[in-house]
């Protein structure tokens, strides 16, 4: 079984589309670059096959297989290159694509380098006319250590909700991941649109904007999912997805457990979004210890059968006793 399964169908009316691929399969997807909006690197820089301008970024995460790994982000229309201050993205018709390598910073200046990064990253979707963000990644060195006396990612969650106060039009705020790198600078990328998505909560937790302050002065500020509705296809984001149950970590140390309470919850969720048409499904699975991959694999398959794509990157998880997370992407096919 390869690390990221993957069916190689055309992208005809589907308006956006994922791909995870190694670097030779990916060679041959970026001959033509005309409808790639950008294409995110673990364990590789820059491949020198990927003409100029197209985005590109290096996460600080790696493939649990080892080697490099592509995600490859398509559309339907074609894409032109944007650079905005630091963010360098693409537009096409419907969708926006971006993203900003950081700086290193710590303790209050980590809080306002996210702050500036995310105000950049609105200047970019005001200026682009894509208003709407839809999806957020965010993966931060370091993310569970303490930094002038508060944890990395509390630092994180202050700067952002700062940024999103004054500049996000919806009162919700989008679907995200955050997840701790393990080398290497941090790294934001996001997809937006010309209308928002429509957030959906998880009917097993409490909502990540509403956590009590025991997990940080801020509440980190994403939904657990969201439906987009405004393409001829309808699509789905699933926030990164744990072992939480109400606004508890569950099952310290128990892998299995841990694995089958975070399924629960991606089919929560999946329900509360009212999604039962069959489509295609990328989910990334974040892997504390890459030893975890091959359990938490035949579990995925066993939840989900095994014609969708994976991607297992080993990362740091935001709460010291969690050991996995799994985000994904969804389209009606
Ligand atoms: C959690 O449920 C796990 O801060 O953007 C998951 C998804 C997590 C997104 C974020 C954090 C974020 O709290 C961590």
């Amino acid at each position: 079984m390869p690390d990221a399964a993957n069916d190689q169908k055309q992208l005809g009316d589907i308006a956006l589309d994922v791909s995870y691929l190694d670097l030779s399969s990916a060679r041959a997807q970026c001959a033509d670059i005309s409808k790639l909006l950008g294409v995110v690197g673990y364990g590789t820089e820059r491949p020198d096959f990927l003409p100029p301008p197209c985005p590109f970024i290096s996460a600080p995460l790696k493939p649990t297989a080892g080697g490099a790994m592509l995600e490859l982000w398509q559309t339907s229309s074609p894409c032109r290159a944007v650079t905005l201050g630091p963010v360098t993205g693409t537009c096409s018709d419907d969708f926006a694509f971006g993203a900003i390598a950081l700086q290193e910073a710590r303790g209050k200046d980590l809080e306002e380098t996210i702050h500036a990064t995310y105000l950049a990253i609105f200047d970019f979707l005001e200026t682009t006319g894509f208003t709407a963000p839809l999806r957020f990644w965010n993966y931060l060195s370091d993310i569970t250590r303490e930094d002038a006396g508060l944890e990395r990612y509390r630092w994180f969650n202050i700067g952002r909700q700062r940024a999103f106060d004054v500049r996000l039009r919806e009162a919700l705020p989008p679907a995200a991941s955050g997840v701790g790198g393990t080398h290497g600078a941090s790294a934001i990328y996001f997809l937006a649109a010309h209308a928002p998505a429509r957030p959906v909560e998880n009917p097993r937790q409490v909502s990540a904007f509403a956590y009590p302050p025991v997990y940080g002065p801020q509440s980190p500020s994403f939904s657990r999912a969201s439906i987009y509705n405004a393409t001829a296809t309808p699509l789905m984001f699933i926030s990164g997805t744990a072992s939480i149950i109400g606004h508890e970590s569950r099952h310290a140390d128990d892998l299995p457990a841990q694995i089958a309470e975070t399924i629960e919850n991606l089919h929560a969720v999946i329900g509360a979004a009212g999604i039962t048409a069959p489509g295609r499904w990328a989910f990334k699975i974040y892997l504390r210890n890459p030893a975890f991959r091959d359990e938490v694999d035949s579990a995925l398959i066993s939840a989900f059968g095994a014609f969708f794509q994976r991607l297992y990157l080993h990362g740091e998880i935001c709460r010291a006793e969690l050991m996995l997370e799994i985000e994904a992407f969804y389209t009606a096919a």
